[in-house]
């Protein structure tokens, strides 16, 4: 592949137009959304190589702080938790993978007017908040893929730890390269990453498989307390502040588990409800394909993608539950049997499908009916 060619048409101008802001700009508080999952993460440390290489004053920023199972990146520096006394006076700030104002957290929200702002996101919604410069691709897999292409057009190599803290941000935000975002693009960028020494086969290895006794226990309990509504098109899981104590998990140990709940059969929409504090919800959508769960958390005013949304919900658990799942309903009510299905519908539901699946199994094979049979 030519140099030319790693950054598709569709975003070469918006790559040009951030590279040639970042050069223009200097003392830059780098930042990405409150509590930042591994496209935040990686796009910031990225962010800050890139930042490094043209000389720039910077200081990485995340709140409350990156979590730990993303600790092992190659950071051009410490990464701080607060504003408070900042090495220089900030004059800029660069914000990644923000989605909306809300998810700045408050400290870096109060102190935006005074700054320049450059914004590079992929989220819809984000699209007011670069005063000085604002690029935001609805149709970007990753933030961090787009600040691969601002790192290519500024004229530096998507090789090292810059490759490696971009690689990050897209497996996550692909889920290994695995969900509808993943396109042709995607798999360009990342085999150039490749290309240029980055072992995606060991990054994958480190963000994987360093679970805790406890998280692999409280992902046990939650599996077991998965509960279909909706005739078995929706999947709902609650967890509770006192199951974190009771496993001595983090809240970083729930990440990824509405995925797992969409591999079950039949099911269309993954609904995680967690309570953070008495009165106050986070709660995370799940789809496949055009199944669009985003317009279902922008109802209760939260944000995302069409096949991962979530939101906040200042309500206890039980309202919090029964608002959701009608929210469901209402916006994708097409996939969901009346609202007012009960909880024996949904087990006769769930017994046809597995009866409809015991059926399929017994006629895919003639040779194998009569092991099934009995
Ligand atoms: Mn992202």
């Amino acid at each position: 592949m030519q140099q030319t060619d790693l950054v598709p048409a569709r975003f070469r101008d918006g790559a040009a137009r951030m590279a040639q802001a970042l050069a223009r700009t200097d003392k830059i508080i780098v930042a990405g959304h409150v509590a930042p999952d591994g496209d935040a993460v990686g796009s910031l440390a990225a962010a800050g190589h890139v930042l490094r290489a043209m000389g720039k004053e910077f200081f990485l920023y995340a709140r409350p702080d990156v979590p730990q199972y993303l600790r092992f990146l190659p950071f051009p520096g410490v990464v701080r938790t607060t504003l408070e006394h900042p090495p220089f006076t900030p004059q800029a700030a660069l914000l990644l993978d923000c989605g909306e104002a809300s998810r700045l957290g408050e400290e870096l929200a109060e102190r935006l007017p005074s700054l320049e702002s450059l914004n590079i996101d992929h989220h819809l919604g984000g699209s007011g908040m670069g005063s000085k410069a604002n690029w935001v691709e609805p149709e970007a897999a990753a933030t961090a893929q787009l600040m691969a292409y601002v790192t290519h057009m500024a004229g530096l190599p998507l090789a090292g730890d810059v490759a490696t803290c971009l690689a990050l941000g897209i497996i996550t935000d692909t889920g290994g390269f695995c969900h509808g975002n993943t396109d042709s693009d995607v798999l360009a960028l990342a085999a150039h990453l490749a290309a240029n020494g980055c072992d995606i086969s060991l990054l994958r290895h480190k963000l994987e498989n360093d679970w805790s006794l406890g998280r692999m226990r409280l992902w046990g309990e939650l599996m077991s307390r998965i509960r279909l509504e909706y005739g078995g098109s929706v999947a709902f899981c609650p967890v509770f502040l006192k199951d974190m104590q009771v496993f001595q998990a983090l809240r970083e140990d729930l990440e990824g588990f509405a995925e797992q709940m969409r591999r079950l059969r039949g099911v269309s929409v993954a609904v995680f409800l967690r309570e953070d504090a008495p009165g106050l919800c986070k709660f995370s959508l799940r789809s496949y394909g055009a199944t669009d769960v985003r317009a279902v958390a922008a109802l209760l005013g939260g944000g995302g993608h069409r096949n991962a949304a979530g939101g906040t919900l200042h309500m206890g658990m039980e309202e919090a539950q029964t608002t959701l799942l009608a929210a469901v309903s209402d916006v994708l009510g097409g996939l969901c049997p009346p609202k007012n299905s009960t909880q024996k519908t949904d087990n006769a539901c769930a017994e046809a499908n597995l009866q409809g699946y015991s059926s399929a199994r017994r006629s895919a094979s003639t040779a194998d009916s009569l092991k099934f049979s009995k």
